[in-house]
């Protein structure tokens, strides 16, 4: 009988406490797991909440061939093609005698970038292929070995800088052109190899944070495999490294692991990291998905179906309009999320022209509009068809997307909040007829605009409210 304690003791007290784990307890001690169980609250984490609108950049030697690889052109994404298309990697790193983007202005590229409203953008310092858009003294594939040889990082963090956009560095850790890089750890080779893998990966970051101190974020990649789950202590270390190099910067979950191989979230269900980085071309859903408004978090999305880098044929797969854009970007603020809208520029250094517009669309709606965006988050009001809410304070924005035949724009407030106005940000106010207990119609403008709109309404949330309508009985 007595062999058998242990067993029942595991069944009746273990198990039950690994499967009834809830989100926000700590009910498992990790060494790994979250540091921390509410959103972060100091200035760095402030200014990147309030930012909102990210743009990504995917830029490496990958743009040469565009995703075409000897007169064949593969539909994947354009920066895996060395993979598709089963390309070696010292072949595939002959890509660099071609790498001379002459036509690349990174003064020109913070243009754009200000004009579009973004208040941030990701630079792929190193994808998946290994080469190094930064001259790093830990590998030869780097830019400085092509003929362009000038640091591109570098410059594009000094453009960026001066015209206030904040840079944020995407970094793959996993690397197809390291010889130590291991998929998995099988045996004591691969042990040793990857732990000079990871060594390798904290030169280059130190590197990284030493060298563009400005930088605000990190943003890992390639973090899925089973080398890295089994090594959760290099992400715990990784997080905490970057963080005591420079103060104030943000790390997303995709680093982490904990000791279980349980990655984004540990195992007592706790957000790892500062904020959520699994809304990759998806969004959560407005009505089912709310519990992500408790955490940060950053969705990415790119304008055809899935390419990051350049690919010459966007004709292969659906390419958003600005306005599905412009969508999903008050999608993800009105819950309480950023958005990171993705460009491949080309191996030239010109940005493709349907990227150009794009930029210049969404750039003159956030000009009109962009005060329901920056710094506003979740309202906590329920979603309705007509668009999506957004709140400041007091302000709470309706983003139209929607007309309705009605003419009508349905409300419906929290219990004890009054809606007592509407206004477009031109400031023309629109009728606001109260039709039953914290519901309303908001009339549409006479004059109805061509694109997204916004209306402001002016809340009153009372205390002591006098019951007017009663509950049906049923
Ligand atoms: C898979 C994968 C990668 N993660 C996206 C953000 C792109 O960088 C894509 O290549």
């Amino acid at each position: 009988m007595k062999r058998y304690v242990p067993c029942i003791i595991f069944f009746l007290f273990v198990i039950p406490h690994v499967i009834f784990a809830q989100k926000g307890e700590r009910s498992l001690s990790l060494k790994y797991g979250a540091t921390r169980l509410e959103k972060r609250q100091d200035p760095s984490m402030k200014q990147f909440r309030a930012n909102r609108l990210g743009a990504f950049i995917h830029w490496g030697l990958y743009a040469i061939p565009g995703g075409e690889w000897n007169g064949k052109v593969y539909h994947g994404a354009a920066e895996w093609l060395k993979s598709w298309a089963k390309v070696p990697s010292e072949e595939w790193m002959k890509l660099m005698e071609k790498w001379n983007p002459v036509k690349f202005d990174a003064v020109e590229w913070a243009r754009m970038m200000k004009q579009m409203g973004v208040k941030y953008v990701k630079i792929t310092t190193k994808h998946h292929e290994g080469f190094c858009l930064w001259p790093s003294a830990y590998t030869r594939n780097t830019v400085a070995h092509t003929p362009y040889k000038k640091d591109l990082l570098g410059d594009m963090v000094k453009a960026f800088n001066e015209e206030g956009i904040d840079v944020h560095f995407y970094f793959s850790v996993m690397d197809w052109s390291h010889p130590d890089w291991r998929y998995d750890i099988k045996t004591k080779e691969d042990s040793v190899a990857f732990s000079r893998f990871l060594i390798f990966t904290d030169n280059q970051l130190k590197e990284l944070a030493k060298n563009y101190p400005t930088v605000k974020d990190f943003w890992f990649d390639g973090t899925w495999d089973n080398s890295i789950k089994r090594n959760a202590w290099w992400t715990a270390h990784v997080e905490a490294m970057l963080k005591e190099l420079l103060p104030g910067v943000t790390v997303n979950s995709r680093l982490r692991s904990d000791e279980y191989g349980k990655r984004h979230f540990d195992s007592n269900g706790n957000l790892m990291g500062d904020y959520e980085s699994g809304y990759e071309r998806r969004l959560p859903d407005p009505v089912k998905d709310l519990q992500v408004t408790k955490w940060d978090w950053e969705a990415c999305m790119t304008i055809p179906e899935n390419q990051w880098g350049y690919h010459k044929d966007w004709s292969l797969s659906y390419v958003k309009t600005p306005v599905e854009v412009l969508d999903r970007i008050v999608h993800a603020v009105s819950m309480g999320g950023n958005m990171v809208v993705n460009f491949g520029p080309q191996a030239n250094g010109n940005f493709r022209q349907e990227e150009k517009v794009l930029a210049m669309t969404i750039g003159n709606w956030m000009k009109k509009y962009g005060e329901c965006i920056y710094g506003c988050d979740y309202a906590g009001w329920d979603k309705q068809d007509w668009g999506y809410y957004t709140r400041k304070g007091q302000e709470v924005y309706m983003v139209v997307f929607n007309k309705p035949y009605s003419k009508r724009l349905i409300v419906k407030s929290p219990n004890a909040t009054q809606v007592v106005g509407a206004v477009l940000l031109s400031g023309e106010r629109l009728e606001v007829v109260e039709t039953a207990k914290n519901e309303y119609n908001v009339s549409m403008p006479d004059r109805e605009p061509e694109e997204p709109f916004v209306i402001k309404l002016r809340i009153k949330e009372a205390t002591g409210v006098t019951e007017k309508y009663r509950d049906a009985f049923i």
